[in-house]
């Protein structure tokens, strides 16, 4: 046995939880020695100190380690623990909490130092993987507040199989420094790291603190110089706290692969001149939602890689979603079966308006291939993504819109019942599940969330813009969503003001109290289904009709869905279109001010510049508006501001990062999700191509501890990153990729 070590730097194993990116400095102060917290934390004295759970036995060994034989059949981490109480903490004090574990398996284990009862709050929350050769872990925290009595655990639950655990050398040395985290931001010429199209507009961005013009040159994949020029000095950029300058290489033509742009001594990431650039991405983008999908299993012939058990379909140990009943603080008295749809994000929620916006983007995805001038049927096709229907006569983004539209219907209170015809707002756990997580192995009950006027009208909307597109394909099909629609039309005009809470367990809450907005979309959507007084009046009576304002500078999302009306109505043939097509392209125009003035070709602009939730998300709707505004009018200045402004999401921006996995050199691979959780699990996938990050939040202190941790204080663009424990900057989601896949889906089609 080796002993604690009480005055040196713990030895740091393969397993080391302090990354490249993260500049760690020495735990040992020059004129203090570090102080030790945890008693016998090297088993010197037996298992003095240290306590169990109920279901196992821990045992020192005669080499004085620790060991325990985890049973298997346990569906949470917390289901086995094996901790130690009493330990103190001081607020404001970095400690290093170190210890060396094997384990056989491969089990992850999940190391905490915590309040020792509920809320459970955590000053450390991290997961290191075992391995049967002994490995040492290190995790340096800084204390949020003082505890007496902290706890530290080891969760060690969720194994199928029994498996052995051992551990030793437990410590926790106050004096740490706490590691500061610096991006790899990589060469400072900043493209985009995919490429440009031939003929349009090529644009990058030079970090320097130059004052004058840089020479620069663009070379092909031999080095033979190409195009040159000079930059065009922008200075401080507020939205990355950086110096920069603008390069302008459209003029430069010629299709290939290997391009790097030099200047100030830099040299990009490579990149490729082609017409067929966007084609993968816009087909990834789609296929992102056949393996996100609920109450099915996946095959992984068809998503490879992917292949998992069906989750949620009433088969042990889940408890959904095939007769779930209302939770328990606003009971009903029936179940529903709502099972299918998709899940959400990187949680194992049901969302109906979030649902709803996602699920609107794919069949606008169609709409748009069938209405617009450079609208391609073909490209959005039967058989053009990975899913099981293809083959069957129907496009496939069709087919994957039915995957959720099913789900949404199946959310409507049946006849009979109080709040009959609303939606119910979720589904989803008692509790946040664990992570990771696949679905089949989620353990906890369900509930349905009470009706709410937003759910409704989101269901209102997508019904009725279901039951025009499936008219071609499935008549009945159709029928059934107008139905619906309009039934949630009635129902939420009676009730017009259930609204969601900004609080709850287990699941995001979606709260809303503004529902003009949807009461707007969802009468645009009904009038183009049925073309009814009704309808059209609730349409031109909205303040909102075809007011240029509700296309603001910070972008929209599920909260706001104005835009939708506005866009849906200027785009989808029928009597209103004018108005609506005046309104979109005067607000589609502070968008193509933004991107010609913005040194990285930014869309979004949010107000005294604080990036929101989702920031990805927001800079793509507004390349959706920029993108309708081109299809309606023709001007070419909208189509290039879109092409410029995916330069941003795919690596021309301030952390050289690609937000979508598998395009671009640094594309971003860990976001946040319970079952594409590799960063965790070695042996889980990462996401799969086409996953759009979250992107930049502002707002660090409120969410996770790796935000709060490693983003402080940072700029704008800077507060990001790819790791899975950001939820808050790094998750995907579903509304999200509905936009990435929609903006794809235009630039596929231009300039070919
Ligand atoms: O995308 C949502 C964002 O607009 C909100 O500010 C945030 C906090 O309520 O929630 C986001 O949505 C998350 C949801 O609550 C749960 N599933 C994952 C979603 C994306 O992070």
């Amino acid at each position: 046995m080796r002993p604690v070590r009480r005055n040196a730097a713990p030895a740091l194993g393969a397993a080391l939880a302090l990354s490249a990116t993260l500049l760690a400095a020495s735990p040992v102060q020059a004129d203090e020695e570090p102080t030790e917290h945890i008693v016998n934390g090297g088993f010197d004295d037996g298992a003095t100190g240290w306590w169990g759970s109920p279901s196992i036995a821990p045992e020192v060994t005669e080499d004085g380690r620790l060991c325990a034989d985890v049973p298997g059949g346990t569906a949470d981490p917390w289901d086995v623990i094996i901790g130690q109480d009493g330990v103190p903490l001081r607020a404001g004090e970095s400690y290093t909490f170190s210890f060396t574990a094997s384990g056989t398996g491969s089990r992850p284990v999940r190391a905490l130092v915590q309040e020792p009862v509920d809320p459970w709050r955590t000053e450390l929350d991290e997961r290191a993987f075992l391995t049967e050769e002994a490995a040492a872990h290190a995790f340096v925290f800084t204390a949020d507040e003082d505890r007496d009595d902290a706890q530290v655990a080891f969760q060690v639950g969720g194994a199928a199989e029994p498996w052995t655990l051992c551990l030793d050398d437990v410590s926790l040395l106050d004096g740490a420094e706490p590691p500061v985290y610096v991006p790899d931001t990589g060469p400072r010429v900043r493209v985009n790291q995919l490429g440009y199209l031939p003929e349009g507009p090529k644009n990058a961005t030079v970090v320097t603190d130059a004052a004058d013009p840089l020479p620069w040159t663009l070379a092909d994949a031999d080095g033979a110089v190409v195009a040159d020029g000079d930059t065009v000095p922008h200075g401080p950029d507020a939205s990355s706290g950086q110096s920069v300058h603008t390069v302008d290489f459209g003029g430069f033509t010629e299709p290939g692969e290997g391009y790097t742009l030099t200047a100030d001594g830099e040299t990009s990431h490579p990149f490729a001149v082609s017409a067929d650039l966007y084609e993968d991405l816009a087909a990834d983008a789609l296929s992102f939602y056949y393996p996100q999908r609920s109450g099915i299993g996946i095959s992984d012939a068809i998503a490879p890689g992917y292949g998992r058990g069906a989750g949620h379909v009433g088969v042990a140990p889940n408890q959904g979603d095939t007769e779930v009943p209302c939770h328990p603080a606003t009971p009903c008295d029936y179940t529903l079966d709502v099972s299918g749809g998709w899940y959400d994000a990187g949680d194992h929620g049901k969302y109906v308006v979030n649902g709803g916006i996602s699920v609107h983007q794919l069949m606008s995805v169609h709409e748009r291939a069938l209405h617009a001038p450079t609208g391609n049927p073909e490209r959005a096709g039967d058989s053009t993504l990975r899913l099981p229907e293809r083959d069957n006569g129907v496009p496939d983004v069709l087919d994957e819109a039915r995957w959720e539209m099913e789900f949404l219907m199946a959310m409507q209170v049946p006849e009979g019942e109080p709040l009959a015809g609303m939606a119910h707002h979720k589904v989803h756990d008692a509790a946040w599940t664990a992570i990771p997580m696949l679905p089949a192995d989620d353990p906890q009950p369900r509930y349905l969330h009470p009706p709410s006027t937003a759910a409704t009208l989101n269901l209102a909307a997508t019904a009725a813009q279901c039951s025009r597109v499936f008219e071609p394909y499935d008549a009945e099909f159709a029928a059934s969503c107008l139905e619906s629609a309009e039934t949630a039309w009635a129902a939420a005009a009676a009730h017009p003001e259930e609204y969601a809470p900004p609080t709850g367990e287990g699941g995001g809450p979606y709260d809303d109290t503004d529902v003009s907005d949807e009461f707007y979309w969802a009468a645009a959507e009904l009038y183009l289904a049925t073309g009814d007084d009704g309808y059209e009046d609730a349409v031109t009576s909205s303040g909102l009709h075809a007011d240029p304002g509700v296309f603001g500078p910070g972008g929209f999302d599920w909260r706001y869905t104005a835009p939708l009306g506005v866009l849906q109505l200027a785009s989808v043939p029928n009597d209103l279109s004018d108005g609506a097509r005046d309104a979109l392209v005067e607000g589609a125009g502070q968008y193509l001010d933004n991107i010609g003035s913005h040194p990285y070709g930014l869309a979004y602009a949010p107000e005294d510049g604080v990036f929101a939730w989702g920031s990805n998300n927001l800079v793509l709707n507004n390349l959706v508006v920029l993108s309708t505004a081109y299809d309606v009018s023709g001007d070419a200045a909208f189509r290039d501001a879109v092409l410029e402004g995916m330069d941003y999401v795919l690596g021309r921006n301030a952390l050289n990062q690609s937000y979508v996995t598998g395009h671009g050199t640094n594309d971003a691979v860990n976001q946040h999700s319970r079952w594409y959780a590799h960063q965790l699990d070695p042996s889980l996938p990462a996401p799969p191509p086409g996953s759009l990050a979250g992107g930049p939040n502002s707002d660090t202190a409120t969410w996770d501890p790796v935000t709060e941790a490693d983003l402080a204080g940072c700029a704008p663009q800077f507060c990001y990153i790819d790791d899975i424990g950001s939820y808050a900057t790094n998750e995907l989601t579903v509304n999200w990729n509905s936009t990435l896949a929609w903006v794809s889906a235009f630039a596929v089609e231009q300039l070919r």
